[in-house]
């Protein structure tokens, strides 16, 4: 028996792509249902299980709607069986939509449309699939009314009667994230259950739990909508025989390349680049014959001057379209250049430039630092003990690791004593860093997050050192950046 899988095709939901595929059925998920329905009739599968959010948004999109009930009568017409329940997107509408497939019926008058366990309440149903054979499905829905829903509905779960025939469970829930407000489930109380497979859906990416009997899989989204769901764009065929195996279907796939830049050559990357693209098209978890376009996502990282060279070779690609196969294009989205700024402080800082006093001041930071850690490992070696568990848990858990390191040691031999003095000028512009951080604070601007979320009422002194090092170093990076474009 072969089943096709799915789920989220949030049939309506837009695409937010930039490029002229944005007006056209490639970005619209309504193309992937029709080529999964094409799948189903074409390899002969004997059902088509569906596991909610089948349309975005209840029922405010009347044509997804009339998209996914135009492919159901194609499968209806090929009398292969479909099975749903409903999750937060569809839960309103799937009622209304069986009710008016419910007249559709193979030769024996079996129907051939099926929502199992509408309003919440567990529900199963024995059906004849396209081979003849039977097979027993349990499932359950979203009620009615309800988009939001925290229990656990696996609490309420009784396994059938045994059958001996092939089981399968259908649930759209959030497996393993016992806060969430989408039917929250651990993927333990699938165990034990009583059945063969668990279809499940919600999450869009695909994610299968190997070693467990039953076999629990969320096939994940058929089609992605933008470059977040990069795992989303396949099926899932559940061969009782042969076991299950992913089928990709989108007709657009997103991924991210990521490349180290170098100062050779520039001019063969062209090259190489359209290799790894049809490399790429060829991967197992991509390749099909519904693929036309690969959205791309380009990350350098790289020397200045290497990521500008890159950059005028390929460059000119961004929003361009690059053919890769017969019918298969791709587009650059995003060029993402990392720059690798060289910044040995030490050397920087014998300059006077605007650098080099960036530099003195970061060093500053560091030594005062690393003397307050060695001094505090220290104090904890003597006073570990007598402290114990009572406030020491944080202090000792963030010393102990900052007091064996080699730079507290270099500090100490450096400064002696006088380590802890700042210059006159970075003890003002800590000051006007104080100053800033205490009128963003009580803007409500940001939160600062420290020691799992309590908010001090006053930054500490290591607060705005951490602060100011992070803005100068980002400030340093800008210098010299700047310095190599120049040369
Ligand atoms: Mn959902």
């Amino acid at each position: 028996m072969k089943l096709l899988a799915t789920s989220d095709l949030h049939l309506g939901r837009h695409s937010s792509l930039p490029f002229e595929e944005s007006d056209t059925g490639m970005t619209a998920s309504a193309q992937t249902w029709h080529r999964i329905v094409d799948l189903a009739i074409r390899e002969d599968m004997d059902a088509l299980l569906l596991a909610g959010d089948l349309v975005d948004q209840s029922n405010r999109f009347f044509e997804a709607l009339a998209e996914l009930e135009r492919g159901i009568r194609r499968l209806v017409e090929a009398r292969i069986p479909v099975v749903m329940v409903s999750g937060n997107h569809d839960h309103e509408v799937l009622p209304e939509l069986v009710q008016r497939l419910q007249g559709e019926k193979d030769p024996s008058g079996e129907p051939l449309v099926h929502l199992l366990g509408r309003n919440g309440r567990w529900e199963t149903r024995t059906i004849t699939v396209r081979c003849g054979e039977q097979l027993q499905i349990t499932g359950w829905s979203f009620p009615e009314q309800q988009s939001r829903y925290s229990r656990n509905p696996m609490e309420t779960y009784e396994p059938p009667p045994q059958s001996g025939l092939v089981s399968v469970g259908l649930l759209h829930c959030d497996v393993n994230q016992s806060d969430s407000v989408y039917a929250p489930v651990a993927s333990a109380d699938f165990n034990g259950t009583g059945l063969d497979y668990w279809v499940l859906g919600h999450i869009h990416k695909q994610i299968v739990w190997r070693d467990s009997a039953p076999e629990v899989f969320y096939p994940g989204a058929p089609h992605p909508f933008d470059a977040g769901e990069a795992d989303a764009g396949t099926v899932r065929v559940l061969d009782t025989d042969d076991g299950s195996s992913e089928v990709p279907v989108a007709p657009i796939r997103y991924v991210t390349l990521a490349y180290e830049v170098t100062d050779g050559p520039g001019s063969r990357m062209r090259g190489e680049f359209q290799d790894e693209l049809r490399a790429l098209a060829e991967h197992p978890a991509i390749r099909s014959d519904a693929l036309q376009l690969l959205v791309l996502t380009v990350r350098c990282r790289g020397t200045v001057s290497a990521l500008n060279r890159f950059m005028e070779v390929q460059g000119e690609h961004e929003g361009e379209y690059i053919p890769v196969g017969e019918d298969l294009r791709a587009v650059v989205r995003k060029w993402i250049g990392e720059p690798q700024v060289e910044t040995d402080l030490e050397k920087l800082a014998e300059n006077s430039n605007p650098a080099g006093l960036l530099a003195s001041w970061i060093l500053h930071i560091d030594r005062k630092q690393a003397s307050l850690a060695a001094s505090a490992g220290q104090g904890d070696g003597e006073a570990g003990e007598k402290k114990g568990g009572q406030d020491g848990k944080e202090d000792s858990g963030q010393h102990d690791g900052e007091a064996g390191s080699t730079d507290s040691a270099k500090g100490d031999g450096e400064s002696g004593s006088a380590q802890a003095e700042y210059p006159e000028e970075l003890k003002e512009l800590l000051d006007a860093c104080r100053e800033e951080y205490r009128t963003l604070a009580g803007h409500g601007v940001f939160k600062p997050v420290v020691d799992g979320g309590q908010v001090p009422p006053e930054p500490t002194d290591e607060m705005i050192e951490s602060l100011f090092r992070a803005r100068s170093m980002t400030l340093l990076q800008t210098l010299i950046t700047q310095a190599e474009e120049r040369k």
